[in-house]
């Protein structure tokens, strides 16, 4: 039996006649559970509209640059009955994003610009984020993006001729033909790397040698993997590292979980460091700021990110104004967020509006790293394992414990004196908490 639903705008938040940028599919095309339908673009963010219903295409309703709200109609499907429907034509696609939004993490990192946050069933395109000036990401839709990250080529170096300098499909395609035709050949008389004058990347049969397995990246990997690569590129990272004497706050954590009921809230060592992190963030300002063009925004809220290894990659929830919450409370929420992370469950909300983050390996080991810097953050603070050495205290051989810290920090916007001075204080209050009430 067939039954044609009608499918709707689902909830998009806040958002009211936004524009439809791009439509995926076609009047009798057999469309997916989930399937993208069509792209809408707010003035931040452009989010897919997932078809709630497997079956064929009847009509679609609507077409490019119309505008719709919560509860406009998209299009109708004819529904196979034997196929499982999840929702009915009322509800909003529900079903339609079963897989977990993803945040640019430190070292896997966030999206370039800050992103409206769209109601956690819908999936945000990569990047979500829309931007307000020409030295954020330029506009192109989420089909352009993925193109031009096929072919290797940053839509920072393109043109775009569409409305509001967006890019098009076209635009990519000429910009690839241009590079190609211009480009000298290669060593070895190939013409295989159209960009930026570097060497192709190494093509090798790696079956040659040995058996192999091919594995393709999550889907956050591969998010993230583009993230990374554009913050390590763009960002002048330098990283400073510090040993902070934590002996006393480990026996105070120690003995502060000792003496709490059993099943209670573990302070631990990560949310102690929020806490420092944001009262560092409070004395040195320009930590707590994004670049945009020419100027510095300066943040007056501080929202802490925090990496958390799943099984699918990293990500980074976001503690919301840590400074205005106590070390219980950031350590329950930051448990809360570690266990949705890695059951895949964190909201788009959960990861975005970070203003700093911290990327512990302390739990797992190791000493010293290189953090990549979140876009559009400024530093990320890395975290390694806490070693007890022997140290001269008054003339007295003493054990102190240290935590290896390495801050990296973006030199376009922070100097190294001011980095010596940000790991200095940070030193300073985790050798000594009550420093942190003065
Ligand atoms: N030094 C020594 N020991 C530490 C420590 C440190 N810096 N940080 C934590 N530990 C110890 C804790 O004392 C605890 O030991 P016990 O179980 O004996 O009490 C254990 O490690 C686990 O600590 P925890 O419960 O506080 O958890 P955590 O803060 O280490 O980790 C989280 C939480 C979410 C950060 C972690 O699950 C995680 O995902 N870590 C990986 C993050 C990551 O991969 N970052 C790198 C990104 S770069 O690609």
């Amino acid at each position: 039996m067939k039954k044609v639903h009608e499918v709707l705008v689902p909830d998009i938040g806040d958002a009211k006649d936004v524009g439809v940028i791009e439509i995926l599919v076609q009047v009798g095309e057999t469309v997916v559970e989930g399937q993208t339908l069509i792209i809408v673009e707010t003035d931040k963010a452009s989010m897919e509209i997932p078809s709630p219903h497997a079956g064929i295409l009847q009509s679609l309703v609507v077409k490019l640059d119309d505008k719709v709200s919560e509860g406009s109609p998209i299009a109708f499907i004819e529904a196979d009955q034997s196929a499982p429907a999840s929702s009915s034509p009322s509800e909003p696609a529900q079903s339609a994003a079963p897989e977990p939004p993803v945040a640019p993490i430190a070292p896997v990192a966030p999206p370039a610009a800050e992103p409206v946050e769209p109601p956690a069933q819908l999936k945000p395109t990569v990047p979500v984020a829309i931007p307000d000036s020409p030295t954020q990401l330029p506009l192109a839709s989420p089909s352009v993006r993925k193109f031009s990250r096929e072919l290797g080529v940053s839509l920072e170096a393109i043109q775009g001729s569409g409305p509001r300098s967006r890019i098009t499909k076209e635009d990519v395609s000429a910009h690839v033909k241009r590079a190609l035709t211009t480009q000298t050949p290669s060593a070895s008389g190939t013409a295989t790397q159209p960009l930026a004058g570097l060497l192709p990347w190494p093509v090798v049969d790696f079956a040659k040698y040995g058996p192999v397995e091919s594995k393709p990246l999550s889907r956050i990997k591969k998010i993230s993997g583009a993230n990374l690569h554009r913050n390590w590129v763009m960002i002048p990272h330098v990283t400073n590292h510090d040993d902070a004497d934590i002996t006393q706050l480990e026996r105070f954590r120690i003995q502060v979980n000792k003496e709490k009921a059993e099943g209670g809230v573990k302070i631990t060592l990560l949310a102690l460091l929020m806490k420092a992190c944001a009262s560092a963030l409070k004395k040195f300002p320009e930590f707590n700021a994004s670049l945009n063009g020419d100027e510095l925004i300066l943040k007056r809220y501080f929202h802490i990110g925090f990496a958390a290894d799943t099984p699918e990659g990293l990500v980074v929830p976001v503690i919301r104004d840590v400074d205005q919450k106590g070390v219980l409370t950031i350590a329950q929420e930051m448990s809360e967020l570690a266990a949705k992370a890695r059951a895949g469950k964190l909201s788009v909300a959960e990861m975005t509006g970070g203003c700093f983050s911290i990327s512990s390996l302390g739990g797992i080991g190791g000493t010293y790293f290189t953090p990549i810097i979140n876009a559009p953050e400024v530093a990320i603070l890395g975290v390694g394992k806490s070693v007890e050495r022997l140290a001269l205290e008054d003339g007295q051989v003493v054990a102190r414990n240290l935590l290896p810290l390495s801050l990296s920090w973006d030199h376009r916007v922070i100097d190294g004196a001011t980095a010596g001075r940000f790991n200095a204080y940070l030193c300073t209050v985790l050798a000594d908490y009550r420093r942190l009430v003065l």
